[in-house]
């Protein structure tokens, strides 16, 4: 074993992560990118022994952060570090020490020295009414910062229903104009979608890049085919209810208890595409139908709009 390797197992194994549970992620990791079992060492290697640490901007407009915190607090709880060990961070609001015009300076410094090269994670939607008036980072609208930054970097990663299509900014009336980050500037994005989405969609994305040299096959939305190839319904454990037409008609009913289909109750499921009934969320925990809750359709454009009222079956 490498010695970089080496060293990667000890700093995991004094956050308590034996290498055991390393591979079994690594594992997960792989079958959700829809990579046969053969590629895993490759994948664990792409964390313990990086060829590369591509530098990434990671840019916030209009937000909740729910997507940051999906990231950096859930899942894995060393999760946070083994992005950290594969990502070189030169910009990140959230996590870094630098503050006002400190900031704004790293910003301007990374992308100068990394022009062409860094890869650009965007949470959250821009305004475009008013000039862009709706939403100001350091004096400059999301608009001038977004038109300044994306177009330099190598590749656009939008992670959230708000930066892949506008999310509930977006809703309607929508007074700022909000937009999705590659409808407002006119660009390709790859769309990591889901309110918030999976951290591991974003890790298998990355992973992919490092692993294969390029971004994933995406469907006509930018979204991932190896996360959004299929519906929720189509993978849904609750399906066989569906089939045969036993449904929920009240929360907390004996249906309910039996884990009954929840189309009645709203599920947006059969509209939805996204990978939560393989994938879950919180280590493997759960997902939304799974907990007795409808999908609402967080990573389709427009859900706030589209699949409301969220309670109600679909027409
Ligand atoms: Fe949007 Fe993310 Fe929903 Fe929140 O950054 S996708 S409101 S979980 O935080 O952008
Ligand atoms: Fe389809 Fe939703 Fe029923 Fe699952 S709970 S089978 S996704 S309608
Ligand atoms: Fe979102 Fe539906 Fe999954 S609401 S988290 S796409 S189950």
């Amino acid at each position: 074993m490498k010695k970089e390797e080496k060293d990667f197992y000890e700093r995991l194994s004094e956050k308590g992560v034996s290498r055991r549970d390393f591979m079994k992620y690594c594992g997960f990791l792989t079958a959700t990118m829809g990579l046969s079992s053969s590629f895993v060492p490759k994948v664990a290697e792409v964390f313990a022994a990086p060829k590369q640490r591509p530098p990434v901007v990671w840019l916030h407009f209009a937000e909740c952060t729910g997507c940051s915190e999906a990231i950096l607090r859930s899942m894995y709880p060393w999760i946070d570090e083994l992005v950290l060990e594969i990502l070189s961070i030169e910009y990140h609001e959230t996590i870094m020490a630098a503050a006002g015009h400190q900031a704004e300076d790293t910003l301007q410094a990374a992308i100068k020295k990394y022009n062409g090269k860094f890869i650009c994670v965007v949470e959250g939607a821009i305004a475009t009414k008013y000039d862009g008036a709706y939403g100001k980072i350091g004096g400059r609208t999301f608009l001038e910062v977004a038109k300044d930054v994306c177009p330099k970097a190598a590749a656009v990663v939008c992670i959230g229903a708000c930066s892949c299509f506008g999310g509930i900014q977006a809703a309607s009336p929508n007074p700022g104009g909000y937009k999705g980050v590659g409808e407002a500037l006119g660009i390709k994005t790859v769309n990591i979608a889901g309110c918030p989405p999976n951290p591991i969609n974003l890790v298998g994305t990355i992973v992919n890049y490092l692993l294969l040299g390029k971004l994933p096959d995406l469907d006509d939305l930018g979204r991932p085919l190896f996360a959004y190839g299929k519906t929720i319904h189509d993978q849904c454990p609750r399906r066989a209810h569906y089939e045969n037409n036993e449904f929920v008609t009240e929360f907390g009913s004996a249906e309910a208890a039996k884990g009954y289909c929840l189309y009645k109750m709203g599920c947006k499921g059969p509209d939805t595409y996204n990978n939560c009934p393989i994938a879950k969320f919180n280590e493997g925990t759960s997902w939304p139908v799974e907990a007795g809750h409808p999908c609402i359709g967080c990573s389709e454009p427009d859900f706030w709009d589209k699949m409301t009222p969220f309670f109600v079956e679909s027409k």
